[in-house]
């Protein structure tokens, strides 16, 4: 599908919910930019910068990275981006931080994957990245096709320092406690779609065709 205006599109759900999965399908199919907030802080620890070694303890424990710290970062990015139609994956995940995304862009769309948390655990344990592209695999889900390697590129393939069970349960009640209200945020203005399900091959043929119609409208509203 060819885009005509810039959409703007953010996916969101609990930790280990498929938001990664689901993105990188959204991008395959529709060519949006995918800016995950979890991808842009793993590579500033990887490649050891002061905001990364500063947020490391925050993220390996489970914990929230400080609201103005992560939207200056985030909106900084965007800004980069202002000509294209993105993805955000991971941001906002505060009122503050929604707040702080809709004074600089209005959001068309807001994909909310709603999984339950019992079957999150098993995935995030079983789960290895590439850390530069940050392609997702999963030892039982879709592995790759050279265990431990990345398929596109051959480098090795890690696990992330945050998905150990303790920690896992950490960022479970965090999402709880601090995501969910912007879930409420978004439905009031009237932007939520959530998609509920227990496994991504179900869950993607349903955004495929929501997103399919979503931005045929929104390019119809412009023409
Ligand atoms: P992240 O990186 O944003 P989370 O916790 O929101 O991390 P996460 O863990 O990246 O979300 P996901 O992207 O929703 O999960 O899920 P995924 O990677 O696609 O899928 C999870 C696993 O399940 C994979 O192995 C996948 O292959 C597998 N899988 C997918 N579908 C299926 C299925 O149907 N069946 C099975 N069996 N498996 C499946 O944030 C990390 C940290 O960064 C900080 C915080 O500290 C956060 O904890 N941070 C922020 N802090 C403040 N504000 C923000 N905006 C922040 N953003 C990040
Ligand atoms: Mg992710």
């Amino acid at each position: 599908m060819v885009l005509q205006r810039i959409v703007r599109a953010v996916i969101m759900g609990p930790p280990g919910s498929g938001k990664g999965t689901v993105s990188g399908r959204i991008v395959k199919t529709f060519g949006l930019k995918h800016i995950s907030s979890g991808d842009i802080l793993r590579a500033n620890i990887n490649a050891r910068t002061e905001l990364g070694l500063l947020m490391k303890a925050c993220i390996d424990q489970g914990q929230l990275v400080p609201d103005d710290v992560m939207s200056r970062l985030i909106l900084s990015d965007l800004r980069a981006v202002d000509q294209s139609s993105w993805l955000l994956d991971g941001f906002p995940r505060t009122i503050y931080q929604a707040e702080a995304l809709d004074d600089a862009y209005s959001v068309d769309t807001v994909i909310n994957l709603n999984v339950p948390f019992e079957i999150i655990k098993q995935r995030l344990t079983s789960r290895w990245i590439h850390l530069p592209s940050g392609r997702v695999y999963n030892i039982d889900f879709n592995p790759p096709k050279v265990s431990g390697f990345d398929d596109a590129t051959g480098e090795p393939l890690v696990q992330r320092a945050d998905d150990t069970p303790e920690t896992v349960t950490r960022r479970l009640k965090a999402y709880k406690t601090q995501t969910e209200p912007v879930l409420e945020y978004y439905r009031s203005k009237g932007v939520l779609e959530t998609f509920s399900g227990t496994e991504t091959n179900k869950i993607w043929p349903h955004v495929e065709t929501f997103l399919s119609r979503k931005l045929t409208s929104v390019n119809q509203k412009v023409a």
